[in-house]
């Protein structure tokens, strides 16, 4: 047989064995209905995923709304490029099927859209052992700075670091600093086959003027050309109640490459465009 029939049977098997009929869902929040007919588009095996040292990534516009079902079939999806979130900021060096991530970038006006694909041999609820705990794992950490100010952001909200847990809530602390639920920021779904898993988000985008007390924060609009601080990483936790490993999407992140979550300096950035 040729190689490219072969490529083709081993795209045709992945397919499906990927469709969404066999996607195994877990923990949706704000689950919209999903036509189950419709094939998931999850790249071949063969996909490279670019690492980017100092963590600039370029997001491309979404021609249409991207539904949140943890399936990755929206269009955008398969054009974007996959991007590497390998760089290793804590823990001893991890085996790929201990640990392996990737992810891609879209947006529109309203929403930051972020589909991520981690390897993870064991998924390990993030509030099993409680709120206190929500940052050992596991867990997606999403830093944002919406006007790449830069600075101290630990208890105000001049940025944010999203702890996107496995039960869909979106935590960082307040000004009071006291940990909190962000979730009105951020919709998640889940999707799970053998050990890779998919999180698929979008994210509404608040600037330096949100007030937590407020129900009535307006969202920035995203336009092309926009630039914002930007950084994603997982908190890799197998089941000892311990963040084992910390990988990033940037070569370095402050002190220990543990600055995220207090200091937005250290963040990479996002440029959208068309
Ligand atoms: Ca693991
Ligand atoms: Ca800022
Ligand atoms: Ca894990």
């Amino acid at each position: 047989m040729n190689p490219k029939a072969i490529v083709f049977l081993k795209f045709l098997s992945l397919s499906l064995i990927l469709s969404c009929g066999s996607c195994k869902k877990v923990q949706t929040v704000n689950q919209k209905p999903t036509n189950a007919s419709v094939p998931c588009q999850i790249d071949s095996e063969f996909a490279v995923s670019e690492a980017k040292e100092d963590g600039f990534f370029k997001a491309h516009k979404s021609k249409s709304p991207i539904e949140i079902d943890g399936c990755s079939k929206d269009a955008i999806w398969s054009s974007a490029d996959w991007y590497a979130m390998n760089y290793l900021w804590m823990g001893d060096k991890v085996d790929p099927t201990d640990y392996h991530g990737r992810f891609k970038l879209a947006w529109d006006n309203q929403y930051l859209y972020i589909l991520v694909e981690v390897i993870d041999q064991t998924l390990s609820p993030t509030l099993v052992n409680g709120i206190d705990n929500y940052w050992k794992g596991d867990y997606v950490e999403v830093f944002i700075d919406e006007d790449k100010s830069g600075g101290n952001h630990k208890f105000n909200h001049q940025a944010f670091a999203y702890h996107v847990s496995t039960e869909g809530h979106a935590i960082d602390k307040n000004t009071l600093e006291k940990t909190v639920f962000f979730d009105d920021h951020i919709e998640v779904a889940r999707s799970q086959e053998g050990n890779t898993h998919i999180w698929e988000m979008s994210i509404k985008l608040f600037d330096n003027q949100f007030n937590e007390n407020s129900t009535t924060n307006t969202p920035v609009k995203i336009s092309a050309q926009k630039s914002i601080g930007f950084s994603i990483a997982y908190g890799d936790n197998d089941g000892n109640n311990i963040r084992e490993h910390f990988i990033g999407s940037k070569k370095t992140h402050g002190n220990n490459n543990d600055d995220g979550y207090i200091n937005s300096d250290v963040f990479g950035s996002i440029l959208f465009v068309e």
